[in-house]
């Protein structure tokens, strides 16, 4: 660091925050001509959007570095949040907001030739997972920032986000999402990197001491280098960091030894090699791919942010007994369940501790979250693979799972069962590891995310483990989402509405303010603002669609709107085929009949696994239906059917605030938690959902009579199941007529669809739709009727809303460090 002497000159030449406008013009100007080589005379938007950014940046910066400092100083206990995925969206509108200075930029920008709604829009999504676990994960980081806590997140820099969707002939088409071409907001640390190995094999020596070690050697090497996002909390000065790791070849050069000898092409495959690893986002979720490179990545990542976090602490010259007073690291899902073996790996092979008192350090460092219980997205890996590619992590599994039965086996003697159902190998062929088994046992605290999934993980998949531990290691924390980005930067009109009634924006940051608006139920002007400002969001929605898809939306219609991946369980073949079904009914219905109808536009939107060829179908037939409804005369508003192509964060932040109604409809016991039901909620939208994941604790905190609520209970979803087994389930009428039309080609060949309606018969109806169908049209038709009640349904609206607080994702946050992580935050610096 610079000499006490010297340090009063750099800091009167420190780089400072801005005073107002005209240093943020100043700025933005000198990114554009200086940083940019552009001038006033080819400055597009794009430009614009460069020279905004990098000026904002740069007041991130200026915090960044002091809450780094600032939290090296105060060397309290820090959060280091893993995963996979982090679902960020754009930075520069969320930026602004967080700063506070929204109405500055839109002056400023709006001074300078540009508008600030078409500036900010230049920005590409940082697109780096699939959905609601990867976007959990980026609400997680604005609340961390937002209350001060010294938290890490810790990931990959995915040179490939999520694929961008196309739709072509009703079909998805996946292109690669290069998001990096212009990328102001990531930081490469050239200096901060780790050399990751793989591959290769133990030795044994024996030491001066006579004691047995053992050294995995003679792999190869990966480098890692460090990227880092700055993260900005909502008016505090505190800005945390999101390291990324990017892979790069070892030595940073090519084979010259081959490059020499004529052979240019095997000269850079090594390196082309190394860049794999972090080359491109798995594109599954909920779905396990099992493949080798995706095990690399969850090894590569890993180590890397181990190896940074163990660095940092060996800074402070603690004994290794107080780690986890200082380290707190949350494993989100089973991805970076490596983890716990790496940290075992590096204490007992790397600082020679004795393994009990390792393990102590590990387990009261790591919690485990759960997200899912589907059976297909649970990850186990071969054992040869990971023999293959982590010889010496695979004798550490082994010997986590010998002490582990050993314990089993005192509390439950002779029980064989109960071993091979504890035990983290599972002995198929060829045997697998069991990684969630790995997560539990290798961590102090469990967690679901919402109350329902968090009893089903302890009667279903982590039963015995209950038994074994005491349920006091499983515990619940209910997702939660940003006010932040979720209500002021996606709906900013209804976020100063609201502040005007609650006297400013304090609700943001306590979400339980909320309760307040009840007071104004019966104020007829802040319902009609309330309304006009539902109205404005549809308006903008039906002009994008009529834009991308050609399609004229009425915005007086109800907006009925279902986005997220698409799955089975998540049922959107169960929502097609109820707008089939009313599409049949109005075609019969007479002109007078007609007349009562309540026009309906439903709006899809979500990727499907490139892999899922269900999901894909259920895409087409959306399309497919699509083409015939949107097009026959004869309907005219009465009923529209869309599917907005590539479903982003930046696109949630535009379709949510739009909707009368969304969808959330997973047959009981199969979404863990669901967030955007949230999102709809908070931005004065009602939902129509099955009583699954938090749709369960929604109804508990908004009423009952402010949700439309149906189909069968996750009680009775084994013996359905079992029913449909043995044939005793007959086809539901009504959707038998629906299975009927797509079978007579009205959608396109029906050879298409055939897999989809086999899934109802010969497959057994996993998810149920036949034995929800009629409740859900039933209920369907029940929104129709509270819709033609205008001030009934803003009633709910707005009560709905003041409801919401317990949804802020900041309780969640304060939840995991009170139970979990044993953090304080931090008092916020200067
Ligand atoms: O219910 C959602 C939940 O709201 C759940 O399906 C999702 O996580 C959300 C946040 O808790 C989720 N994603 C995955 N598992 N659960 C997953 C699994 C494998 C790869 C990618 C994502």
């Amino acid at each position: 660091s610079i000499p006490e002497q010297l340090r009063d000159t750099w800091r009167k030449l420190s780089a400072a925050e801005f005073a107002g406008k005209e240093d943020f013009q100043r700025e933005v100007v000198r990114h554009i001509e200086t940083t940019l080589a552009r001038s006033l005379y080819n400055c597009d938007d794009g430009a614009a959007y460069g020279g905004a950014a990098l000026a904002v940046r740069d007041q991130l910066v200026i915090r960044w570095n002091k809450t780094q400092q600032n939290q090296t100083i105060r060397d309290q206990k820090r959060v280091y949040y893993l995963s996979l995925e982090f679902l960020m969206g754009r930075a520069l509108d969320n930026s602004i907001l967080n700063l506070d200075v929204k109405d500055m930029a839109r002056d400023g920008m709006g001074e300078l030739g540009f508008r600030i709604e078409d500036v900010i829009s230049q920005e590409h999504d940082a697109a780096l997972g699939n959905g609601g676990l990867g976007r959990l994960a980026a609400c997680f980081l604005d609340c961390l920032a937002t209350l001060n806590y010294p938290a890490w997140g810790y990931g990959l820099r995915y040179k490939y986000g999520i694929f961008k969707q196309e739709i072509v002939d009703g079909y998805q088409v996946e292109t690669p999402d290069y998001w990096l071409d212009f990328n102001p907001w990531e930081f490469p640390r050239h200096d901060v990197t780790v050399d990751i190995m793989f591959y290769g094999h133990v030795n044994q020596y024996t030491d001066e001491n006579g004691k047995v070690v053992k050294v995995w050697e003679g792999g190869e090497i990966v480098k890692a280098v460090a990227h880092d996002v700055p993260i900005p909390g909502y008016k505090t000065n505190t800005v945390n960091n999101l390291r990324l790791w990017a892979s790069q070849p070892a030595s940073g050069e090519f084979d010259f030894q081959k490059f020499n000898s004529g052979d240019y092409e095997g000269s850079i495959r090594d390196q082309q090699r190394a860049e794999t690893i972090s080359a491109v986002l798995y594109p599954n979720d909920n779905i396990d791919a099992g493949k080798e490179l995706r095990l690399k990545q969850q090894y590569f990542w890993v180590a890397a942010s181990l190896h940074d976090i163990v660095r940092r602490f060996k800074k402070t010259h603690r004994p290794w007994s107080e780690f986890s007073d200082q380290v707190a690291i949350q494993l989100n899902d089973t991805h970076p369940t490596l983890a716990i073996v790496e940290l075992q790996r590096i204490l007992v092979d790397v600082e020679t501790l004795h393994w009990d008192e390792a393990w102590d350090i590990v387990t009261s460092t790591f919690g485990y979250t759960n997200h899912t219980v589907l059976p297909e997205a649970l990850e186990k890996w071969p054992v040869p693979l990971v023999q293959h590619l982590l010889p010496r992590h695979l004798q550490i599994i082994y010997e986590i799972n010998l002490y582990f039965l050993q314990q089993v086996e005192k509390k439950f003697p002779k029980n064989r069962e109960m071993l091979r159902n504890l035990s983290i190998i599972e002995e198929s062929q060829p045997q697998v590891i069991r990684m969630a088994f790995l997560a539990i046992i290798g961590s102090h605290k469990v967690n679901g995310v919402a109350e329902l999934h968090s009893d089903l993980i302890k009667s279903t998949i982590f039963k015995d483990f209950v038994a074994f531990y005491g349920p006091d290691k499983f515990t619940n924390v209910t997702n939660g989402i940003t006010p932040r980005r979720w209500l002021h930067q996606a709906n900013p009109k209804l976020s100063d509405l609201i502040s005007s009634k609650l006297g400013g924006y304090e609700f943001l940051k306590d979400l339980s303010q909320l309760e307040n608006l009840k007071k104004f139920l019966n104020d007829k002007e802040f319902v009609k603002d309330w309304m006009d400002i539902k109205l404005a969001n549809k308006v903008r929605l039906a002009k994008y669609i009529k834009e991308t898809n050609g399609i004229a939306v009425n915005p007086h219609a109800l907006f009925d709107i279902q986005v997220k991946r698409i799955h089975e369980y998540k049922r959107q073949q169960m929502n097609i085929f109820g707008v089939i079904y009313r599409y049949l009914q109005i075609k019969e219905m007479s002109l007078e009949e007609r007349k009562n109808l309540v026009p309906r536009a439903f709006i899809f939107g979500g990727k499907a696994a490139p892999g899922y060829w269900m999901a894909k179908t259920i895409i087409k037939l959306i399309n497919g239906v699509g083409d015939v409804v949107n097009n026959d005369k004869d309907i005219g508003d009465l009923l529209k059917v869309v599917f907005l192509e590539d479903y982003n964060v930046s696109k949630a932040e535009m379709i949510i605030p739009a909707s009368d109604i969304s969808e959330h409809i997973s047959t009981a016991g199969t979404e863990a938690s669901g967030t955007s039901n949230m999102k709809f909620v908070l931005n004065g939208g009602l939902i129509i959902g099955t009583m699954d994941g938090a749709n369960i604790e929604i109804t508990r905190e908004i009423g009952e009579e402010n949700i439309f609520l149906f189909g069968n209970v996750a009680e009775n979803v084994e013996d359905l199941r079992h029913a449909h087994r043995f044939g005793k389930v007959e086809m539901d009428p009504k959707l038998k007529k629906v299975c009927d039309t797509i079978n007579s080609g009205l959608f396109g060949d029906a050879n298409i669809y055939a897999g989809l309606l086999s899934s109802l018969t010969t497959g057994c109806d996993y998810y149920l739709v036949s034995d929800d169908f009629s409740s859900y049209l039933t209920t369907q038709d029940l929104v129709d009727e509270a819709f033609k009640d205008k001030d009934g349904w803003a009633e709910k609206s707005i009560s709905s809303v003041a409801l919401m607080g317990f949804f802020s994702a900041d309780r969640c946050i304060n939840e995991y460090a009170d139970m979990i992580w044993n953090v304080e935050p931090l008092p916020e610096h200067k």
